[in-house]
């Protein structure tokens, strides 16, 4: 059999170095999509760029797509890259919405033209739910977004199913709920918490700011979550699925946990407030049901909540004393 292709965009971010990591552990011909940058953000893919092929190109240039598609030729396209900080939805709700939004239907449009064969992935969200009308959320639960990205989102969704539906690509929506790791990126809150947790262990700081401690989220690991998105596209039928673990915990359990780590029980002499971190409509809760993925695609979680929390945690302090030597 002949060596898969891939195309990955957002294969700097976090999720994309992981696929890109899994799908070369599969013999797969990785090419990844990058932007041009002042200075070369290369970080998370740095292990394996001699092992992958980049090509510019950005999500806002239609002719760079469909030359990223052309070159690439693949049989797999992943569709990951995104403005994916929702906070930033507000402050750039219409860069948002044509990176997240738009970004999509342009590289549908690449795929039709030049690779109408391949199978395609969208990096669909939770975050489509929002304000959730039942819980455990699953496939068919209603959308109700709470921020531009949500919203952004919810479109990308919909143009995915249409070129499905409209021109028979095989296109799949995977619904993924909240994963981290190492790479995450330290806007995100369990990122921020976990390298400020280490920080305060190294005596580099003693306080951590946060916003809404009541917020639940249901966390998982990315190296998890990635394998999940490729075995939508083995499956024989295109489909969407929910991908999540089916637990939830506090932005306040996720530091409990994290100061855990570190040995201090104490945590709330160390954790502000401030009205900074709170956003103008908050998804309060969401937690979800991934019985589909796991009986049709034979896909679960391997880690847990607590193991998540405290690689995060190690990492960060490995990770700041190799930096200050
Ligand atoms: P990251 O923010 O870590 O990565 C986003 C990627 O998109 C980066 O590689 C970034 O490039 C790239 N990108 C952004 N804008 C453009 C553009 N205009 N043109 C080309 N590339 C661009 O996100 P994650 O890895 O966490 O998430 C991957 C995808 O999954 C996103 O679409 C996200 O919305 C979605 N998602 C994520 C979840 C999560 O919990 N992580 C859950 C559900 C969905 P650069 O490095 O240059 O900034
Ligand atoms: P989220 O992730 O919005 O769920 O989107 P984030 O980690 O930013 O927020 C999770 C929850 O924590 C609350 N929170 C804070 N958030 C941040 N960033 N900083 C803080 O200081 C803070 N304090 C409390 C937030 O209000 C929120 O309720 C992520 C992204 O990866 C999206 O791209 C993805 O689609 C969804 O997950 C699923």
């Amino acid at each position: 059999m002949s060596q898969k292709r891939a195309l990955i965009t957002g294969i700097t971010g976090q999720d994309g170095s992981y696929l890109a990591e899994f799908l070369l552990s599969k013999n797969y011909k990785v090419f990844g999509l990058t932007r041009r940058t002042s200075t070369p953000n290369y970080e998370r893919i740095k292990h394996i760029e001699d092992k992958i092929e980049l090509i510019p190109g950005d999500l806002l240039d239609q002719q760079s797509l469909t030359t990223a598609v052309e070159v690439s030729n693949p049989d797999e396209i992943y569709n990951l890259a995104a403005q994916s900080f929702v906070a930033t939805s507000w402050s750039q709700p219409v860069l948002t919405g044509e990176f997240t939004a738009l970004g999509v239907t342009r590289m549908l449009e690449a795929t039709r033209q030049l690779a109408p064969k391949a199978k395609f992935y969208q990096a669909s969200s939770s975050e489509m739910f929002g304000q959730v009308v039942e819980s455990p959320q699953t496939e068919t639960t209603p959308f109700h977004p709470r921020s531009p990205y949500g919203v952004a989102k919810i479109y990308g969704h919909w143009i995915t199913i249409n070129y499905r539906e409209s021109y028979n690509i095989f296109a799949v929506s995977g619904i993924l709920f909240n994963h981290e790791s190492p790479r995450r990126g330290l806007e995100f809150v369990t990122r921020k918490i976990s390298h400020q947790v280490a920080r305060i262990r190294l005596g580099l700081t003693d306080h951590l700011i946060l916003g809404n401690l009541a917020a639940r989220r249901d966390w998982g690991f990315a190296g998890d979550y990635v394998q999940a998105m490729w075995l939508m596209l083995q499956h024989d039928k295109p489909d969407d699925y929910v991908i999540a673990t089916g637990e939830n915990h506090s932005v306040e359990d996720f530091v409990k946990e994290a100061f855990k780590v570190i040995g201090i029980g104490n945590w709330k002499k160390y954790v502000k407030t401030s009205k900074e971190f709170m956003r103008p409509a908050e998804v309060d809760f969401l937690i979800g049901d991934s019985s589909k993925a796991r009986k049709v695609l034979g896909w679960k979680p391997q880690v847990s909540f607590k193991e998540l929390v405290k690689m995060m945690v190690e990492n960060d302090i490995k990770l700041l004393k190799k930096n200050s030597k």
